[in-house]
């Protein structure tokens, strides 16, 4: 089998999405998800004027050997654009490898290890009371685990939390915009919101909460202490991880569980974090850590080591990735919980897929591959369209992580 041609689609049905297209000699095509938010056209660029072509007229099954090519062969290793491009390729291969079999991808990753993926979704609000609302809604809906965000109050929006009635979608077509940003108000109003939310629900839906990168390691020390009361499944991107070691020091006061991971694009960028037991999960995802070979890896070395995989599902990855993700998380061993961010109805229309999602937990489904396609006529009435994630800054106009 050769790889006879490849191709991007770059569509934006309610966000951007950066899709490859890989074609071969036998009729058969795979597809990957190349989408960076906030900057998929970096993605999309490295893809056309530096890999493309070096693709045609390889074994599309070689998968180990045309990720090593990819990940060696620019001598320039690592970072979010270059894996981004490597997955994208690399899902696309194995999605091409599977339909070759004629069997979906989990069966090429160990085969089933459980019957379904547990997934988590995201309930939000202006307020608490808003917010544990939005967690019933969601237990009402099936969810057995429900990632839980609110408003600081005094602070309008913030990350998280949807502006107006439309669900919460972070990148914001046109320049990026700029929010204010407290923690010594939100370390004041988390705890509350965890409370009214265990008061309210009861004590068997899991809880999740993203600090999404906010806090020094002694605040979220501080504010993983105080949710002990309400047994997180965890306490998600405490801090800034480029210092690994800083998550000892979290470790050192709390036993939240820490996931976290969802930026990182190597092995190399959680390998102490791992091998240290200084987190529970990692959150690292297929299309921004390189792909499924890349993916596989990484969940076999952190088993080594207790920590579980959390995989990133949120709606700035497409379609494609979800299910990769599923596939996986279907099939490896120290599976923790996936991450179900729901795309728009306009997305799962330009993304035919087989995956499904039922009473907490989601399936892959049977189709042969990824069992995911692309409406590529439906996708053209949809152009690119460039979009930023938000800038926040503290009170004194210091800027800060968002
Ligand atoms: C968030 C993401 O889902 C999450 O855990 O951290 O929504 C993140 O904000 C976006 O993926 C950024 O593009
Ligand atoms: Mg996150």
């Amino acid at each position: 089998m050769k790889i006879t041609s490849a191709r991007l689609i770059v569509c934006s049905p309610d966000r951007n999405f950066v899709t490859l297209r890989i074609d071969t000699d036998e009729g058969i095509y795979g597809l990957g998800d190349g989408t960076l938010n906030g900057r998929e056209l970096a993605v999309a660029a490295y893809l056309q004027d530096h890999v493309l072509d070096c693709l045609i007229g390889r074994d599309p099954r070689n998968t180990e050997d045309i990720w090593q090519y990819l990940y060696r062969g620019a001598y320039w290793r690592r970072g979010p654009v270059t894996m981004s491009a490597i997955a994208a390729v690399d899902v696309a291969l194995w999605d091409i490898k599977a339909k070759a079999l004629n069997t979906p991808l989990y069966n090429l990753l160990g085969g089933k290890s459980r019957e379904g993926v547990l997934v988590y979704t995201h309930a939000n609000g202006a307020t608490v009371e808003q917010a544990v609302e939005s967690v019933h809604q969601h237990m009402e809906e099936g969810y057995l685990a429900v990632r839980a965000q609110c408003s600081v109050p005094g602070l309008a929006g913030g990350y998280g939390v949807p502006k107006g009635s439309k669900p919460y979608e972070p990148a914001e077509r046109g320049l990026p915009s700029e929010g204010l940003w407290s923690s010594e108000r939100y370390l004041n109003t988390v705890p509350e919101l965890f409370e009214k939310i265990r008061l309210s629900a009861g004590a068997d839906v899991h809880l999740l909460h993203d600090v999404h990168h906010r806090l020094t390691p002694i605040e979220a020390a501080r504010l993983g202490k105080s949710l002990e009361p309400y047994h997180l499944f965890w306490m998600e991107d405490p801090c800034p991880a480029e210092l690994q070691e800083g998550f000892e020091l979290i470790r050192r006061h709390t036993v939240t569980p820490i996931a976290t991971g969802e930026v990182f694009n190597s092995v190399w960028d959680a390998h102490d974090l791992i091998r240290n037991q200084w987190i529970d999960y990692i959150r690292t995802t297929v299309v921004h850590g390189g792909g499924i070979t890349a993916l596989r890896k990484l969940a076999d070395f952190s088993a080594l080591y207790h920590v579980r995989t959390g995989f990133h599902g949120a709606t700035d990855l497409s379609p494609v990735t979800m299910a990769a993700a599923l596939h996986l998380g279907l099939a490896i061993h120290n599976l923790g919980i996936q991450e179900h961010m729901p795309h728009s109805a306009l997305t799962d229309e330009v993304f035919p897929h087989h995956y499904t999602f039922q009473a907490g937990y989601m399936h892959p489904g049977e189709a042969p591959g990824l069992g995911v396609e692309i409406d590529e006529a439906l996708a053209a009435q949809y152009p690119y369209q460039r979009a930023y994630l938000p800038i926040a800054r503290k009170l004194d106009g210091t800027l800060t992580d968002w």
